[in-house]
């Protein structure tokens, strides 16, 4: 592969052509009206606009995106994550104009983006599977049966739904009906098929996912596992690797239950496994097809770039390393930067940024696709940055995640930021005993106003204990770390920037 052409846009269409530049491979950028002046077209070797802003009629079209290959002579396609890259019909298509494509076969992604047809590939390989039905069901007598035998609440998926799409929890018999009756009129308008099917929904769970990497040579790897529970609305906001919980034995066993996974659907190249964990037990649920967005955790604990994997296994090379040779150094979290209010419901808060500027230093990733001064389109998803900070341990990784988010300057546009500051503080976090209801549980938009550092924090406490104190005769005095000192040694200026 000498030339590839990147079909995604912001940070992951510029983290894909950093580690093609530095294999040597050219790059070919596409990209909207709405991005022609982007970071990740400036950085591309050529590109080519393929059509106005909203994704239907640029990112979203097939054709027109390799036409652009074929007429700049790629000879390879990745996809990125969102847009085309689970897409079946999009791979095949560019395998028959004789372009590479980056990823799994049309066939693996078809087998996966069936639920149904997942759990039915998964059988022979005795992979732990939620209580549930392995069939569609449509009949209600049927339903109540399979309700009654693993009893409620009971959560009604779609199959080809995913990431949270197309679910419905029940919580007794008399709600079955008209979940039923929904839960398949969605899915049928959603995803044109109406097949749900049953598991025993697991009220209290982690969500844990194995990355995996598999050759055309019959090689199959597992990079661990990440930690994504910190979700709000089944979108991502914090996540971490190695998970915080996991024994080393659990994390071996779950491995190789997702190597398995892959296995069972002649899977090649990068992959990621998703498990439920409820209360020390887990579950496989889905495989994702694609390069995730959480992946820069997974590279920053194993030293491994995802990316460049995913070409050479492309180009048909072996895996160069085996499973033994992978170990687990440190800690990484990845912390995403929205351009949302959290203050406000996490409503989009699309605009101008009049200011950004990332922080810097020892273990710190900021993968980012904007620069100063740009706007960000109202036409996809919000996100701004990711966040990655590397550390040897757990604590030492989220005091620097805050150190980081403290030394973020991002005006313009309200940003999550205020937000992962709020979970990494939280005591719950700390612990790493939180679930997936975290955001509903412990977070209060009250919470992030105003919005002081830990430090000013303490340094508010101690100088007002100090002038409410009878005793003190003298005005506070107190020692703050240089955290919350800044370049001009006022340790009054109070960051807020986000
Ligand atoms: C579940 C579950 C509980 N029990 N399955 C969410 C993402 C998708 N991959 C599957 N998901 C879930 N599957 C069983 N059997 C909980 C989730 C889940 C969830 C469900 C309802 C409302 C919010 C949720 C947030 C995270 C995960």
């Amino acid at each position: 592969m000498k030339k590839i052409l990147v079909a995604n846009r912001g940070e992951i269409a510029l983290r894909i052509m950093r580690s093609c530049r530095e294999m040597g491979i050219k790059t070919v950028a596409v990209y909207s009206e709405a991005d022609r002046y982007s970071p990740h077209v400036k950085y591309a070797d050529e590109a080519v606009c393929i059509g106005p802003a909203p994704s239907n009629q640029s990112y979203l079209r097939g054709e027109k995106i390799i036409e652009a290959a074929l007429k700049t002579g790629a000879d390879g396609i990745h996809p990125g994550y969102g847009f085309l890259s689970e897409n079946a019909a999009f791979a095949r298509m560019v395998s028959q104009s004789g372009i590479i494509f980056i990823g799994p076969s049309p066939e693996a992604m078809e087998i996966m983006g069936s639920k149904l047809g997942a759990k039915a590939a998964v059988k022979k390989y005795n992979i732990p599977l939620v209580p549930g039905t392995e069939h569609a069901i449509s009949n209600l007598e049927e339903a109540m049966e399979v309700g009654r035998k693993i009893g409620f609440p009971i959560l009604i998926k779609a199959s080809a739904g995913g990431g949270g799409k197309g679910m419905r929890i029940v919580e007794k018999e008399e709600e079955f009906e008209e979940n039923l009756k929904r839960a398949i009129s969605e899915a049928e308008s959603a995803f044109g098929d109406g097949s749900v099917f049953l598991e025993k929904y697991l009220r209290v769970s982690k969500h844990i996912e194995i990355q995996v990497l598999c050759d055309q040579h019959g090689n199959f790897l597992h990079l661990f596992e990440r930690e994504c529970s910190i979700q709000r609305r089944h979108q991502k906001v914090i996540e971490e690797a190695p998970s915080a919980i996991l024994t080393p034995e659990q994390r071996m066993e779950m491995g190789a239950h997702a190597v398995n996974v892959a296995r069972a659907c002649n899977y090649v190249g990068a992959g990621t496994v998703e498990f439920i964990y409820s209360d020390g037990e887990y579950y496989f649920l889905e495989m994702n097809t694609r390069l995730q967005v959480e992946h820069p955790v997974t590279e920053m604990i194993t030293g491994i770039d995802l990316v460049k994997e995913q070409i050479r296994i492309a180009r048909g090379e072996k895996l160069c390393f085996k499973q033994e040779d992978l170990t687990i150094r440190g800690h990484a979290i990845e912390v995403r930067v929205y351009a949302e209010d959290p203050a406000n419901q996490f409503l989009p808060d699309i605009g101008t940024l009049n200011t950004y500027k990332a922080p810097h230093g020892p273990g710190i990733r900021v993968d980012d696709g904007f620069a100063e001064g740009m706007q960000i389109p109202i036409y996809y998803d919000p996100m701004i940055a990711k966040m990655v900070v590397h550390a040897s341990t757990r604590d030492e990784a989220i005091e620097k995640a805050i150190r980081a988010i403290d030394e973020y300057r991002i005006t313009g546009v309200e940003t999550t930021l205020s937000f992962c500051r709020f979970v990494l503080n939280h005591e719950e976090f700390r612990k790493g005993t939180f679930n997936t209801h975290f955001v509903n549980t412990y977070f209060k938009p009250e919470y992030l106003k105003p919005n002081f550092t830990n430090e000013e924090l303490e340094i508010a406490a101690l100088v007002s204990a100090d002038l409410f104190s009878s005793s003190s005769k003298k005005p506070a005095t107190v020692k703050t770390s240089n955290a919350s000192t800044n370049q001009t040694g006022s340790v009054w200026r109070i960051n807020r920037s986000f």
